[in-house]
């Protein structure tokens, strides 16, 4: 049993090794932070830097992201508030009218992964609840997710609200349809094609 085992165990898709691994971990009192931050993170940065190299694909993204959150559920418990502290708080959704939630979840998990507080708000999200659970829960971030062209312009809408309500909450957003120059456009902080560049571009802001 060692954290290296949960690492390579996440990067190997292993959920059944993540989970035994994470629990034998903690069970010879290895510190929790130790397992969460060089085993089941470092693990996920690794699948980001194999998918951005093109080395590993969503399929097995998706099956690295479940395996590290079911070490991250084993954890949970002993993760006591102030003791491993949140890297910054992340509200997450795809947009009014847009039902799709596979990039958005994926983004989520990586996010989670990555170490920042995620709270997820589903699908069909109004601007009204973005700005309202942001307010609520002093997020940093809210990051928008959008897969049809027609939905799009919820996002203009919703980054209206929260630069106007005053509170220095940065947007970043993203979703197959968008690109850059939308998310120049309508005055995102960050667009990223891709769940790992959403992290990275979440550091970058917080940094
Ligand atoms: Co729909 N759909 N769909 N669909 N669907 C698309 C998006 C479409 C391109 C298919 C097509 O026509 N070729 C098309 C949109 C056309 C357009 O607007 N330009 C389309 C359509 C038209 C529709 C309906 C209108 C169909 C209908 O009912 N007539 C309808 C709309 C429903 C609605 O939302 N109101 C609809 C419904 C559905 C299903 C429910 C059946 C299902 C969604 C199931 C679900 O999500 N739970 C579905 C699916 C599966 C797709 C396709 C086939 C796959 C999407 C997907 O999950 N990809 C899609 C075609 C396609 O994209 N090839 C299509 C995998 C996922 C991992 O990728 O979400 O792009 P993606 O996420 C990526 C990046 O985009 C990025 O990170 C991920 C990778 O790391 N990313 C972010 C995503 N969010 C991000 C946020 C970030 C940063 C990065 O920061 C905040």
């Amino acid at each position: 049993m060692t954290v290296k085992a949960i690492f390579d165990a996440v990067i190997n898709l292993d959920e059944e090794t993540v989970k035994n691994q994470t629990q034998a971990a903690l069970d010879a009192g290895t510190d929790v932070n130790t397992i969460l931050n060089e085993g089941l993170i470092g693990a996920m940065d690794e699948v980001g830097e194999l998918f951005s190299a093109g080395d590993l694909f969503v399929p097995e993204m998706l099956m690295a992201a479940e395996a590290m959150k079911a070490g991250l559920a084993i954890l949970k418990p002993f993760l006591a508030e102030g003791q491993s502290r949140s890297k910054g708080i992340v509200v997450i959704g795809t947009v009014k009218g847009d039902l799709h939630d596979i990039g958005k979840n994926l983004v989520s998990m990586m996010m989670e992964g990555a170490g920042f507080e995620v709270i997820d708000l589903g699908v069909d999200v109004s601007t009204e609840d973005f700005l309202k659970t942001a307010e609520e829960k002093n997020a940093q971030v809210i990051a928008l997710s959008a897969l049809l062209t027609t939905t799009m312009p919820s996002m203009e809408s919703t980054i209206k609200a929260v630069k106007e309500a005053g509170l220095g909450i940065r947007t970043i957003i993203g979703g197959a349809p968008v690109t850059q120059t939308f998310a120049d456009q309508i005055g995102a902080d960050g667009f990223s094609s891709d769940a790992p560049g959403a992290v990275k571009l979440v550091k970058q802001l917080l940094a």
